[in-house]
């Protein structure tokens, strides 16, 4: 590839006559922006261990009360980024958030898309859009754009949860910001109930309005069980892999994130080829490695790392004998409807 000028080589007057005009020559850092054939990467392989995060997380409910926090959180943030950054990749947000007993997270609403992965403890739910969802370890819980949520606390002992949120992103398009609301009112009948069970969506054929955001809440108990039908009902299958969708479009479950739950059978090793999206990896039940390139992740239950595009990545359960399942989210869909979604064979990495 041609070797372009450098900004050294251009006079000093010139280049200041440049600046004062809030001009800038393109060819000094062409190559930076347009590297040759994989992009410029900031996002590094990092892992968030849950027994090293868990006590300073309850240190912080120690620390700081809920109103001097409104969500507790401690924020897993990409040292390739810049730890204020606040990114794991160039679009995921990923946070663990502390609920104690009694504690109430206010109701707000937001632009940026947020999930919550349920971690542990029992008692706590998340009221999204009027519907009050309850909060079990490996539940998946969606907070769309635009919906109001907040976050209550009636059971024993602390909660802690996963946030996944697209925050990076829409922050880059200067379109994030949140406005603050009174406690909402429960819907005992929340519409989105209707859509708990497969295959069937509410449906009158002479009024029929689809819910843009119809399933807040996916049981870890359904995913679960779904995962090992697809295991003992289709032993050949490459990935035993269910994706998070809309019931209504059979489409991601969000627009700009993707969601999915991966079981490794016992003592499966499982090849992901390059993709173009940065992976984040959680682990919901099990072990798992994660080797991606020099680097390699031993996932114990609740640890959490990401992995940058463009990288080939093996998955191997650690136990011969039990399933490990793992959540992942990725920015697919973003990808996908800007065209910038791509997946390299092994030749071509
Ligand atoms: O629970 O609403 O981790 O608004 C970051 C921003 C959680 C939340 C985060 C939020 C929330």
């Amino acid at each position: 590839m041609q070797e372009l000028g450098r900004l050294e080589d251009l006079p000093e007057d010139y280049r200041a006559a440049l600046t004062a005009q809030n001009l800038v020559p393109l060819w000094p850092s062409l190559r930076a922006v347009l590297p040759p054939f994989k992009p410029a990467i900031k996002t590094q392989p990092t892992c968030w261990p849950y027994q090293d995060l868990r006590p300073l997380l309850l240190q912080a409910g120690e620390l700081t009360p809920m109103e001097k926090a409104e969500r507790r959180v401690l924020v897993l943030a990409n040292p390739g980024h810049g730890l204020e950054k606040m990114q794991a990749s160039s679009t995921m947000y990923l946070g663990m958030q502390l609920l104690l007993p009694g504690e109430w997270a206010p109701a707000h609403r937001h632009t940026p898309n947020a999930v919550r992965m349920i971690v542990e403890g029992e008692g706590a739910y998340t009221t999204v859009d009027g519907e009050k969802c309850l909060m079990s370890r490996g539940d998946l819980i969606l907070t769309p754009t635009g919906l109001w949520h907040e976050h209550g606390h009636d059971g024993e002992q602390p909660v802690v949860w996963l946030d996944v949120l697209d925050l990076p992103i829409v922050y880059f398009m200067e379109a994030s910001y949140v406005t603050e609301g009174k406690a909402q009112t429960v819907n005992s009948d929340a519409a989105g109930m209707a859509y708990q069970r497969g295959g069937v969506v509410p449906a009158p054929v002479f009024a029929r309005t689809p819910m843009a955001f119809p399933m807040l809440r996916y049981p870890w108990v359904d995913v679960r069980a779904a995962l090992e039908t697809l295991a003992r009902t289709q032993p050949e299958i490459e990935a035993v892999q269910v994706a998070y969708i809309n019931p209504e479009t059979g489409g991601d479950a969000q627009k700009i994130l993707g969601f999915s739950a991966l079981m490794l059978r016992p003592g499966e090793t499982l090849n992901l080829p390059a993709r173009s999206t940065a992976m984040v990896f959680h682990q919901i039940e099990g072990s798992a490695s994660i080797t991606a390139d020099a680097s390699r992740f031993t996932l114990a239950e609740a640890d959490t790392c990401c992995i940058p595009g463009y990288t080939p990545i093996t998955l191997a359960n650690q136990s011969a004998t039990q399933p490990a399942f793992v959540f992942i989210a990725d920015d697919a869909p973003l990808q996908k409807k800007l065209g910038l979604y791509e997946v390299r064979d092994a030749r071509n990495v």
